[in-house]
């Protein structure tokens, strides 16, 4: 029994490690950040501020469920002496009152949080330093970035298995980006999970359709960031993969330099 034991661990141990191998695009959760991978936008610190009140809220909310509940089964347990029943408050109209407000109430600072925070992270200025129209096809993407009244050649990706080889789109820090979303084919999703959101790439839509747009401030935090399609779209989905650079100013002028010759 012993010496089949030893080629099992040995196959978990591989099939571990294949795994984590494969997944070499998930940031690491961070337990600081409530195992939120850490964010690069502006807009990332409003979606960890609702995620940390959130988490805040359900754990005073659990405690005192779990107080009450521990205080009933110690202090209100039927004796065996006594058969009679206890007191009852069926149709007690303060206690019922209570039952309907407080989770009322409660609702409604979620809902209350959530409602203005997704007004603020869909909000647009309308005066972005940079515009990125993202294209999302089966199954890969069309980043094309106009600054300046310039549009610079499309960058254009094919499924790979590794984001780093996938299409780079260069984003400069510190700076507000407009994305405008389309798709020619089936709904994909466009996911930088270092934004903390993510949005459908709906076919179809007006061109005015707000659903289209979102933007981003950058913050200053150089690097490279995995992005995927999140959105089931056919074979290749999961090869969908894409990076965004995150550069300093003066290297981005140097990569809009390079790119400068093929702008239209
Ligand atoms: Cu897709």
């Amino acid at each position: 029994m012993a010496r089949r034991r030893v080629p099992r661990a040995a196959a978990l141990a591989l099939l571990l490690a294949s795994a984590t191998a494969c997944a070499n695009d998930v940031p690491k959760a961070d337990w600081s950040k409530g195992l939120l991978p850490e964010h690069i936008t502006s807009q990332g610190d409003i979606v960890q501020n609702l995620w940390n009140g959130a988490w805040v809220a359900a754990l005073a909310t659990g405690a005192v469920v779990i107080v009450l509940i521990i205080w009933a089964c110690l202090f209100h347990v039927k004796r065996k002496a006594k058969a009679e029943l206890p007191p009852q408050v069926r149709y007690n109209l303060p206690i019922e009152m209570l039952y309907t407000l407080i989770p009322l109430v409660m609702v409604s600072v979620f809902f209350f949080f959530t409602a203005r925070d997704s007004r603020d992270l869909q909000a647009l200025s309308g005066h972005p330093d940079v515009k990125v129209k993202v294209e999302a096809f089966q199954w890969s993407w069309r980043f094309t970035t106009t600054l300046n009244g310039k549009t610079l050649k499309p960058v254009v990706g094919q499924p790979v298995s590794d984001y780093k080889s996938g299409p780079q789109l260069v984003l400069p820090v510190g700076k507000t980006v407009e994305f405008e979303l389309e798709s020619p084919d089936v709904i994909h999703s466009f996911w930088v999970p270092a934004f903390l959101f993510k949005r459908d790439v709906i076919p179809g839509l007006p061109k005015d359709n707000k659903g289209r747009f979102f933007e981003i401030k950058t913050l200053d935090k150089p690097g490279v960031y995995a992005g995927r399609c999140a959105e089931l779209c056919g074979v290749d989905h999961s090869r969908m993969l894409f990076s965004v650079k995150l550069v300093k100013q003066a290297e981005y002028d140097q990569y809009i330099a390079t790119q400068a010759g093929s702008a239209q």
